[in-house]
């Protein structure tokens, strides 16, 4: 696209983005009226809340930024209520719960990340490991399951009884012979922690984990634990994070495109949204994605947003700890979609 066409349709979905927000003000918290300086946390979920506190703890106590985001995240990983992130998630259609997880530590644009690792209760710590001890990024099944193991990483049931029983129920009411995932979309059966840190020093880190979808295909690796979908740092800009339906993020690089929009000088609320809009416009489900994100910016500024009726998340600083309802996004608010999939 010509510079100056591209210019003018940023400016044009730049003014929709700020009508959008603004009919959507009085249903929103405004993370615009939350001022304070780093260290800042954003995290997603209301569940979010009690790691962002943890994080911020260690911070204070002069804790590092990797410190902060690993014992952060094992709040929500320890919680054996969550249903959808550690041990206590929900398994796979064979009944085992496979985790997924991602580091990025912004200084140095490290990152490291887990798939499909069984009976470890911690897939947080697995994943900087690997970042701060291998050449690798991604290890994934079987060889990421060993690596925890030789480094001996704290381990745990590979379901918990509660969800055995669940799960059986769910396999009993499959046609006889054949395992297949579940087709539903509800929060109910996944949610995330994503975290993201900017600290007083200017620099930014984050961190995803979740048991993924449940009753997941075995070895179904979603978007948390891949970079640029589930998480993304970049130092000199900012940090996004995602939850929601993975496959409806991993195949548009969600996150990184959160990022990028900020590099374009959006507020990272406006990020999210734009990078909501632009999926929407290529899926063929429109903004029937059951997606969401949140962003932070160098500024610390930060926002959310989601598809239907948006979604909560955490904001913790040491002015302010709270969960706010971020813009939801349908067709309806935006107008016509799927322009491009031709
Ligand atoms: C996944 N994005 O595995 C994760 C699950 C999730 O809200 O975040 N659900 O697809």
């Amino acid at each position: 696209m010509p510079r100056r066409r591209f210019l003018a349709s940023a400016a044009v979905s730049l003014a929709s983005t700020q009508a959008l927000q603004r009919a959507m003000a009085a249903a929103t918290t405004d993370p615009a009226e939350l001022q304070s300086t780093a260290p800042l946390i954003v995290s997603t979920w209301p569940f979010g809340k009690p790691a962002n506190e943890k994080a911020l703890a260690v911070l204070q106590a002069g804790g590092s930024g990797l410190d902060a985001i690993e014992q952060g995240i094992h709040v929500t990983e320890s919680d054996s209520g969550n249903p959808s992130v550690g041990l206590a998630g929900i398994p796979n259609a064979l009944g085992v719960v496979q985790l997924d997880a991602c580091i990025m530590s912004g200084p140095g644009h490290r990152a490291g990340a887990v798939g499909a690792v069984e009976g470890f209760r911690h897939p947080i710590s697995i994943a900087r490991r690997v970042m701060e001890t291998t050449r690798h990024v991604f290890l994934v099944g079987e060889g990421a399951n060993q690596f925890a193991e030789e480094h001996g990483f704290e381990k745990g049931p590979k379901v918990s009884p509660g969800q055995k029983a669940a799960w059986q129920k769910w396999k009993a009411n499959q046609a006889a012979g054949t395992v297949k995932p579940s087709k539903a979309a509800k929060p109910s059966n996944h949610d995330t922690i994503a975290l993201v840190a900017l600290l007083s020093d200017g620099n930014l880190f984050g961190g995803c984990s979740t048991s993924g979808w449940g009753y997941k295909i075995p070895g179904r690796v979603g978007d948390s634990p891949i970079i640029g979908s589930g998480l993304y740092v970049d130092n000199e800009v900012g940090a996004a994070g995602a939850t929601g339906i993975g496959e409806n993020v991993m195949r548009y690089c969600g996150s990184f495109l959160v990022v990028e929009y900020i590099r374009q000088g959006l507020h990272p609320q406006d990020a999210c949204i734009e990078t909501i809009r632009r999926i929407a416009r290529m899926d063929p489900n429109g903004y029937d994605l059951a997606i969401n994100f949140i962003a932070i910016d160098k500024k610390g500024r930060f926002g959310a947003a989601g598809t239907g009726s948006g979604f909560q998340y955490s904001a913790t600083s040491s002015a302010f700890s709270k969960v706010l309802q971020s813009p939801g996004l349908t067709s309806k608010d935006v107008g016509p979609v799927g322009g491009n999939q031709k």
